[in-house]
């Protein structure tokens, strides 16, 4: 019965959504952990509560022409995708990046709807972005492109209704670009975005965040296999916000770093990973990690970003991006002693890599519950703009520690009473959609 429901639901997904891969690995995925949970549930079926999960509320897409350096028009395409909006606003980051189209865009606002129901916070899921490519973009020429994106996104979100923020290609330099356009067209000061300065409605520790809690979420899963992360070596890839502050977190409790990536390749450095370097070069530089092999005798620097998934160790942290754990990445990983995974990034491993893993009995965190922390903190930012206020860096990240363990605890408490001890990826699922949909119920037909 629950897998004749999942081709079904299937069937019309790709039927309606030709050509968008990834939002139908993203919607298959939660599909098989929720089927047998509808399967128990007749008025959840009746409902149609998950056939309508797979359809947004809305999904946007629009022009955006600017003018680059040289004086030539150039013309990207926007895309925001408001998914739902049953437990809160709808929330979620933008991503620019040349390989965005409206399948990706789909695929993550899906997964946020379910990774906001988590953060116990009431935020509704989104997610938008373009196919324009920061990298090697003037800051005339970024903010030139922000103010083209935000003239046409500004009329479609609102502190209420629905607040973007950072993804990958989206950082603090395009986040202020985007609010100084969003404030001027409505003539407001708002918290319409999070992940802004601090001097101007920030939130202390939301830079920090995914990373952090990332870490904080993958302590919990290394303390069940009776293990910490003193003396661990820890893989982590990307070398982007996520990335950055995953490596400061596990190398404050203990753990060596020891490779990092980008979409160029991977540095391995056994003496481990020295933070302030990558900083400079990603965060100050804007250049690319082999310059670190550069600076540092220690390291090495290799082409190509698979191979990081050779390199030994005990915990990886996949924090670049979708589809980036294979199969035989995931049996690399196991043969050279991994024994937890964290994904950083939205969709790292592939299904078969998670089946890889599970198989084994590695640790799993999956990224709607593991990533969590940012998106978690970005609600923490809207509610100190609400009471315009701030607090302390101590307070946010005494929060997000203690939304990191609550996450943890439904993901291990759904997988138990739901599917299989110990399953977090089903667990993050099942309970995720159990939220937004007792809110579905209650809301009635819309
Ligand atoms: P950044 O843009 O700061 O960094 C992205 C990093 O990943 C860069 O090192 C980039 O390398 C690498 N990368 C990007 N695309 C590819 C690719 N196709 N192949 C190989 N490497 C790639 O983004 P974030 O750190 O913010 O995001 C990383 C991941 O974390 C994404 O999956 C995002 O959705 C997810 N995430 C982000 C959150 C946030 O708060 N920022 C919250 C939750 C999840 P290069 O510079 O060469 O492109
Ligand atoms: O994938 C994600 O959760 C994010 N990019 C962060 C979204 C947010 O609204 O902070």
């Amino acid at each position: 019965m629950s897998q004749a429901f999942v081709e079904e639901v299937m069937q019309t997904v790709e039927a309606r959504n030709p050509g968008e891969v990834e939002f139908h690995q993203a919607a298959r995925e939660v599909a098989e952990s929720v089927a047998p949970v509808i399967d128990s549930n007749p008025d959840l079926a009746r409902m149609k509560i998950f056939e309508r999960l797979v359809e947004p509320d809305r999904q946007i897409m629009f022009r955006v022409p600017w003018t680059d350096d040289a004086g030539e028009v150039r013309i990207n395409r926007g895309f925001r995708v408001e998914f739902n909006k049953a437990i809160g606003p709808y929330k979620g980051g933008l991503r620019f990046h040349p390989s965005v189209y409206m399948g990706i865009i789909k695929f993550l606002g899906f997964e946020q709807v379910f990774k906001n129901a988590l953060t116990t916070m009431p935020i509704g899921g989104a997610k938008g972005g373009s196919d324009f490519d920061p990298k090697g973009k003037s800051d005339a020429e970024v903010m030139r492109f922000c103010q083209s994106f935000m003239s046409e996104l500004f009329r479609h979100i609102g502190p209420d209704t629905d607040v973007p923020a950072g993804d990958i290609g989206v950082g603090g330099r395009e986040i202020g670009f985007l609010f100084g356009q969003y404030a001027k067209l409505t003539n407001t000061y708002t918290g319409v975005l999070t992940g802004k300065g601090l001097e101007w409605g920030g939130s202390l520790v939301r830079n920090e965040a995914t990373g952090y809690g990332l870490t904080y979420f993958v302590s919990r899963i290394l303390q069940d296999a009776g293990k910490g992360w003193e003396g661990a070596d820890v893989v982590i890839s990307g070398s982007g916000n996520v990335a950055i502050y995953a490596c400061e977190k596990v190398q404050q409790l203990g753990g060596k770093v020891v490779a990092m990536s980008d979409s160029g390749g991977y540095v391995v450095d056994m003496e481990g990973i020295e933070l302030d370097t990558v900083k400079r070069i990603k965060e100050v530089e804007r250049g690319r990690i082999k310059q670190y092999a550069d600076e540092h005798s220690s390291a090495e620097y290799h082409e190509g970003w698979q191979g990081i998934w050779t390199v030994p160790c005990r915990v990886a942290l996949p924090s670049a991006t979708q589809n980036e754990i294979d199969e035989t990445a995931a049996k690399s990983l196991i043969a050279n002693g991994c024994i937890a995974v964290g994904e950083g990034a939205n969709m790292p491993s592939t299904p078969e890599a998670i089946k890889v893993f599970q198989e084994a009995g590695v640790g799993f965190g999956p990224a709607k519950a593991a990533n969590a922390g940012g998106v978690a903190t970005s609600a923490l930012e809207m509610a100190q703009n609400s009471m315009r206020l701030s607090w302390t860096f101590e307070e946010v990240d005494e929060r997000l520690h203690g939304i990191m363990d609550a996450i943890y605890e439904q993901c291990a408490g759904a997988a138990e009473a739901y599917a299989t001890k110990g399953d977090l990826a089903a667990g993050a699922n099942i309970a995720g959609f159990l939220k937004v949909a007792k809110a579905m119920m209650a809301q009635g037909l819309i």
